[in-house]
């Protein structure tokens, strides 16, 4: 049975779903520290879950039988930047615990997720290499990276089976916008629909590594999925999706919602994108498990706004 930590989080709430889709509900048991997030989660198993305790992992993994988990359980980038402790220790001792317990009561694979937030200021910036310097100086990207390199460990010194996708920015319409960077791209939405002014926190021309969640959730599976002896990158694979500014996505959203209009106030988030990459090379992922992402920059936003209306109803 599978376990997610996180579970009501931006990446969680759409990969539960499709864990459950594919496996069963009963298969699925949803974890969150909110248990006001249980109604969210009528289609599988829910149960409240800190993962900074250790033992509770552990008599839950015990008592409802897993042998797979996703810990997606983290702070994200800017929310990091305001409790750098705080957020290496969710990181990263959650992280190992979780790790410990692949080694030591022998979980059969483990999922977690890294971030293009792990390359720093001096890493090649236009697409990206697999392996290249990697100088993060932002709170979230140096726990990605540490956590990327005991992922490596663990795998090498104890054959657990863990697997991990650096992610670009995602963007999807299940969630609302939350502590990452990147939101920025989640919450022009929002303000589409409304007509609205979106006041931007980044500069117009700043350029990301972008993916629709569609895609980064069909990604985690065909990871999941392969053969061991097809998974080469034990530490995290590199995957590139999209590359946009603000400006880029403005236009796009603008064909479509006229009356949208922007304005741009970088504020610290500015500093924590100027030291991520425009683009990613994700040649390895392609050849490793076949991976290639369906979503342009037109399709993405044409696919949010036919579907955030009905949701937004939900975020009541
Ligand atoms: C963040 N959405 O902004 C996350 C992601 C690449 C960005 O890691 O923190």
């Amino acid at each position: 049975r599978i376990l997610i930590t996180g579970a009501a989080g931006q990446l969680g709430s759409e990969l539960t779903r499709t864990l459950a889709d594919i496996y069963g509900g009963e298969q699925v048991v949803a974890t969150d520290i909110n248990a006001k997030s249980a109604h969210k989660f009528d289609y599988c198993q829910f149960r409240t879950l800190d993962v900074m305790d250790k033992e509770a992992i552990a008599s839950m993994v015990e008592t409802e039988k897993i042998t797979q988990v996703y810990h997606l359980a983290a702070m994200l980038s800017a929310t990091s930047e305001k409790n750098p402790l705080m957020a290496w220790k969710l990181n990263i001792d959650s992280l190992l615990s979780i790790l410990e317990l692949a080694r030591t009561s022998g979980l059969n694979k483990i999922y977690w997720p890294s971030s293009i937030a792990v390359f720093g200021p001096n890493t090649p910036a236009v697409n990206t290499p697999q392996d290249c310097i990697m100088d993060p100086n932002t709170v979230y990207g140096i726990s990605k990276l540490a956590g990327e390199r005991w992922c490596q460990y663990y795998f090498e010194k104890y054959g657990v089976d863990v697997r991990s996708i650096r992610y670009p920015g995602l963007i999807g319409y299940k969630s609302l916008p939350g502590g990452g960077t990147t939101d920025y791209a989640v919450e022009i939405f929002h303000k589409a629909l409304a007509d609205e002014h979106f006041e931007c926190f980044l500069e117009e021309d700043t350029s990301l590594p972008m993916m629709y969640m569609e895609d980064a959730i069909q990604a985690t599976i065909q990871l999941m999925q392969a053969p061991a002896s097809q998974v080469t990158v034990r530490s995290s694979y590199n995957l590139g999706g999209i590359s946009f500014t603000p400006d880029d996505l403005y236009q796009a959203i603008k064909v479509h919602h006229p009356n949208l209009s922007i304005s741009y106030h970088p504020d610290f988030r500015q500093k924590i994108a100027d030291t991520w990459p425009d683009s990613i090379d994700d040649s390895i992922a392609q050849k490793d498990w076949g991976w290639k992402h369906k979503f342009d920059l037109e399709t993405m936003t044409k696919e949010i706004l036919a579907n955030l209306p009905a949701q937004l109803a939900h975020f009541k």
